[in-house]
């Protein structure tokens, strides 16, 4: 290249770069400083996986530590109100049975949830049946059957079947026996996310086909250590099938799932149920205002 050129280019660069300083100092410089309790709250939310986003728009006016977390919870709050509660946790809907399906990639804790959840509606005395859609892998019909044994539930499996037939054939043997809960579990991994979607969208369908009405709720299942990959996975999984709520896992740990009030507040979906752990015991209905003192707690 003409040594001229270089030169020409390499000026053009210094003053384009020049030029993006100055634009973001002057954009830094209209922002207000933090106050150091804004400070500590900005750090707080950033560890609990709120995302940046959501901080920096809850932090805007400077508001009182107190006003934000009010906040926090309103959005939580606000994406369970077009939820219609009804019956046992929420769950029951005007038909039997009530068929909920479970979504969400590997390993977040779908079939878990799924035996847990069991476990909470036998509880309540209702009969559960398990339907073993994830065909995909051989040992994850095993998996849930050890859940079904475990919570004396219902159990449907077919080996190599198609999942859609699989899950069909749980409805239709709930709806002869009169069983409460269908409780669908699917796969997280196919050989490729497309593959993965087409499956959920058929699933959902059958589902409607076998009973009208059926799914009466969609769960996304979230990994709560997954961090803002979760908003991602979200807005994948909208696409194949209409959620209704997220389950969300393994806040026994360190971790605390913020990501949720980024999905409440930018898709209205709310959070239904938080796993704390591998026992049968430890899924619990949702809390807006215990779980926003949590994300507070740092
Ligand atoms: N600590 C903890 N582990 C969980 C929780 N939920 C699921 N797991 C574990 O996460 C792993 C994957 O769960 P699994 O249900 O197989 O996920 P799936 O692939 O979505 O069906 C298993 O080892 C579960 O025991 C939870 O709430 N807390
Ligand atoms: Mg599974």
């Amino acid at each position: 290249m003409d040594p001229e050129i270089i030169l020409g280019l390499a000026a053009t660069g210094i003053v384009l770069s020049g030029f993006g300083i100055w634009a973001f100092s002057k954009k830094r410089a209209k922002k207000p400083a933090l106050s150091q309790e804004a400070q500590a709250v900005e750090k707080t939310l950033l560890k609990a996986d709120l995302g940046a986003q959501v901080t920096e728009s809850l932090l805007s006016n400077d508001k009182s530590a107190e006003a934000i977390k009010e906040e926090v919870q309103a959005v939580l709050d606000a994406s369970l109100r077009w939820h219609d509660k009804k019956g046992v946790l929420g769950l029951e809907s005007k038909d039997t049975p009530t068929v909920i399906l479970f979504i969400g990639v590997n390993g977040v804790g779908k079939t878990t949830s799924i035996g847990k959840m069991a476990a909470l509606l036998k509880r309540e005395g209702k009969r559960v049946l398990l339907g073993a859609g994830d065909t995909f892998r051989a040992a994850a019909g095993e998996q849930l059957e050890i859940w079904a044994e475990r919570t004396q539930s219902e159990f449907v499996f077919k080996p190599n079947a198609d999942p859609a037939s699989v899950l069909f054939d749980a409805v239709a043997k709930a709806k002869e026996e009169q069983i409460d809960f269908v409780l669908c579990d699917t796969a997280g991994r196919l050989h490729t996310k497309d593959n993965l979607m087409s499956e959920l969208k058929k699933v959902y369908k059958v589902l409607g086909k076998a009973l009208p009405g059926a799914p009466h709720e969609v769960f996304l299942v979230l990994d709560g250590t997954t961090g803002q990959n979760a908003l991602t996975q979200a807005k994948e999984f909208m696409a194949a099938a209409p959620i209704t709520g997220i389950v969300l896992t393994k806040l026994d740990g360190t971790a605390k799932g913020g990501i949720v009030v980024a999905i409440a507040k930018e898709l209205q979906i709310p959070v239904r149920f938080v796993g704390v752990g591998e026992r049968a015991e430890d899924l619990k209905p949702f809390d807006a205002k215990e779980f926003t003192e949590a994300l507070f707690e740092g």
